[in-house]
């Protein structure tokens, strides 16, 4: 019910601030909408942010349109310097979600006397949409790790060195941007400043940082994900604690432990070992053949791991294996950086 009169002045100035802030929410919601729709593909926000629009199409009453004719506003077309620094996804999310959430708070305040079933919807859906501006900003991380999965075929796993961080900057020099941290035997405390260090030099070269095995260690050096083999923590338990804006990797050598790997949401799968490897001893080689029936219909990133070198790759590219994680062949490496190069070049090429 509508408590007020488009003749008192002050009504229609009120009627003014609630049909500006609803234009502003509406176009807000827009931009949030086709993120979800056409930049993550999230048919359920899609609904969501599309029915808010609706219900708050519903109640832009014609009075507010009409009071637009009323009143010449002195400030249209003002710009702020903000609109035109805005670069990413994340800032158009976040920056439109802040647009949503002024403009409803407006609203509410403006229409609780007049109007307050709408000061009712105003304040309920600006509380939905901080949740949903966490999801999406979550999900628009989340896609740019995926991206970077997905573009790169190396995949580049740490080994204990004295100089690992040289080493590490290297194989970043020369290209790769997937690195996982593996730390085997030492101190929680040496593994994460370790972690840490590796993270920062990741970041620096824009690469994904996975943590193997230790879901504290990823969440304390703020790692893009983690990896964990079929004895570690499951990976319902491992979205629950990181969330969904983390990688999750899983180790499977078998159909069941890959078809629940992927019925769970892992983001990708470490599948092996290829071939025999003294990284892992005692590990029972798969062999090309069963790789290629295992990974025949699976269509998120997959990698062959196990005694990969830089000379078995192209005879791998022939057999249809893209992607391709190790770990002697490069900590090993009199020249990482060469090395590494020389792998991505055999990788990269077309057979
Ligand atoms: N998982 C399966 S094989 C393997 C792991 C971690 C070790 C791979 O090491 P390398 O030195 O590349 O053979
Ligand atoms: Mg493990």
């Amino acid at each position: 019910m509508l408590n007020s009169n488009p003749k008192d002045a002050e009504d229609l100035r009120i009627h003014q601030i609630i049909d500006a802030n609803l234009d502003r929410a509406r176009e807000g919601l827009r931009v949030l909408e086709d993120w979800a729709r056409f930049g993550l593909g999230k048919e359920k926000y899609v609904e969501k942010i599309k029915n808010f629009r609706q219900i708050l199409g519903k109640n832009h009453l014609e009075v507010y349109k009409q009071s637009r004719n009323h009143i010449e506003d002195k400030c249209k077309g003002l710009s702020h310097q903000e609109q035109f620094n805005r670069k990413t996804s994340e800032q158009i999310i976040s920056s439109n979600s802040a647009r949503v959430q002024e403009a409803l708070r407006v609203i509410e305040e403006f229409s609780r006397l007049q109007n307050y079933e709408l000061s009712k919807i105003a304040s309920e859906i600006r509380y939905e949409i901080y949740t949903i501006e966490i999801d999406l900003l979550n999900y628009s991380k989340c896609k740019n790790s995926e991206e970077i999965l997905k573009e790169n075929d190396l995949y580049v796993i740490t080994d204990h060195k004295e100089n690992l961080l040289e080493i590490i900057e290297d194989i970043l020099i020369a290209g790769v941007r997937i690195i996982q941290h593996r730390f085997k035997t030492g101190t929680d405390q040496d593994h994460l400043q370790e972690a840490i260090q590796i993270k920062n030099l990741c970041k620096r070269y824009n690469s994904l940082f996975i943590v193997n095995d230790r879901i504290d260690i990823a969440l304390a050096s703020n790692a893009d994900g983690i990896h964990l083999g079929q004895d570690d923590l499951d990976l319902k338990t491992a979205r629950k604690l990181l969330g969904y804006s983390k990688i999750i990797g899983i180790s499977a050598n078998n159909a069941i432990d890959i078809s629940n790997a992927l019925k769970e949401g892992c983001d990708y799968i470490g599948i092996g070992p290829v071939f025999e490897t003294t990284t892992k001893k005692n590990k029972k080689p798969l062999g090309i053949e069963n790789i290629k029936t295992l990974t025949k219909d699976l269509n998120i990133p997959w990698f062959a791991i196990g005694g990969i070198k830089s000379n078995n790759i192209s005879y791998l590219k022939r057999n249809g294996f893209k992607k391709v994680a190790l770990v002697s062949e490069l900590m090993n490496s009199e020249d990482p950086k060469e090395d590494a190069m020389m792998i991505l070049k055999k990788l990269s090429h077309e057979n």
